[in-house]
């Protein structure tokens, strides 16, 4: 357990928050925990404020930024520069990552997809904020190449669903706890400790209208399901399909394909923050080939292919692979 209640307002840690975990490093969840509760009532007004569609502008990998997407990510931007204990702020809406500064006490990067999903947005499907904090390098300057880290070395991560109600996931290493946003007292409330995701279940959640552009090995874990008596689910929303995966089981596929050959989801901001969840919770995730946190990132938008879910079946789709 983390905390009974991560309450909202900035720079709050709670008594169990701070028994917990590194006291600073539970300052900065708290901060994520404020922004992602200011972005949920954007998320919340957003067809009012007149926030839908888009900004004007391309992100870096060349998509359509949504306003909400831009909002989103500067609420996060703004909220973690004011702490003097985050060095680099990372997200997949910037070019670059953000250096706050060099002083000793700046020992954390936040890497983020602010709006995951976004293109849901319009539609009111749900959507939401993936994060993931790392330690800073021990010597020598920080700088933007500091969030280039094995997914090994987070120390927390997590995301929060902005859907029928806002649920926070997170883990700092010790199990994965859930919490629900209260709405009346803008709190989030601890409603799930030490969650684990089912062993085995047999659902799998795909974009299979890419069938064609599929390897023959995610072709026939298909046609095995098929045949199989799988069920299918897929919101198209990777914190939605991924938090319905860890409750319920089944796995999670966003593989490489022809047209993809790296995989869509990043791995700094997507993969790998979902990966160490899903191992927190007793998960497996994948690449193809090895463990999605052993990869070493040489860039800060590389791409990954994720196979991610129940144990048993995710090595069932690596047996077919
Ligand atoms: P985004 O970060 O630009 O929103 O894109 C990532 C999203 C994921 O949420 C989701 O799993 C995937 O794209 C869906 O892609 P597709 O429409 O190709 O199935
Ligand atoms: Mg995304």
């Amino acid at each position: 357990m983390i905390s009974e209640q991560i309450r909202l307002e900035q720079n709050l840690r709670s008594k169990d928050l701070t028994e917990k975990v590194d006291g600073d490093l539970g300052g900065v969840i708290s901060t994520i925990a404020a922004a992602t509760g200011a972005i949920a009532a954007e998320v919340r007004r957003a067809r009012i404020n007149d926030v839908l569609g888009m900004a004007g502008d391309t992100n870096v990998h060349g998509e359509d930024q949504q306003k909400l997407d831009v909002l989103a990510d500067s609420i996060l931007l703004g909220r973690l520069s004011a702490r003097a204990d985050v060095a680099v702020f990372a997200s997949e809406e910037l070019d670059k990552p953000v250096v706050f500064g060099q002083e000793a006490s700046r020992k954390f990067c936040v890497v983020t997809d602010p709006l995951d999903g976004s293109s849901n947005i319009d539609v009111a499907v749900s959507v939401g904020t993936i994060f993931s904090i790392l330690g800073t390098p021990t010597t020598g300057e920080v700088g933007e190449t500091a969030v280039l880290q094995k997914g090994t070395m987070q120390l927390a991560a997590g995301y929060v669903l902005y859907g029928s109600s806002v649920v926070m996931v997170l883990s700092t290493g010790d199990g994965v706890d859930m919490y629900v946003l209260d709405p009346s007292t803008e709190e989030f409330i601890l409603v799930g400790e030490k969650i684990k995701v089912p062993k085995e279940k047999k659902i799998y959640s795909i974009n299979e209208a890419y069938w064609e552009d599929f390897s023959d090995g995610v072709r026939a874990y298909l046609d095995f399901a098929h045949k199989n008596g799988y069920g299918s689910r897929y919101i198209g929303s990777m914190v939605a399909d991924v938090h319905r995966t860890l409750l319920k089981g089944g796995v999670f596929i966003y593989p490489a394909t022809t047209k993809a050959p790296g995989g869509k989801l990043r791995l700094l901001y997507e993969g790998n923050p979902m990966a160490y969840l899903i191992e927190q919770a007793g998960g497996q995730a994948l690449t193809d080939r090895t463990r999605i946190v052993e990869v070493m990132p040489t860039d800060f938008h590389e791409r990954t292919s994720v196979i991610l879910g129940s144990s048993g079946e995710v090595s069932t789709v690596s047996r077919f692979l």
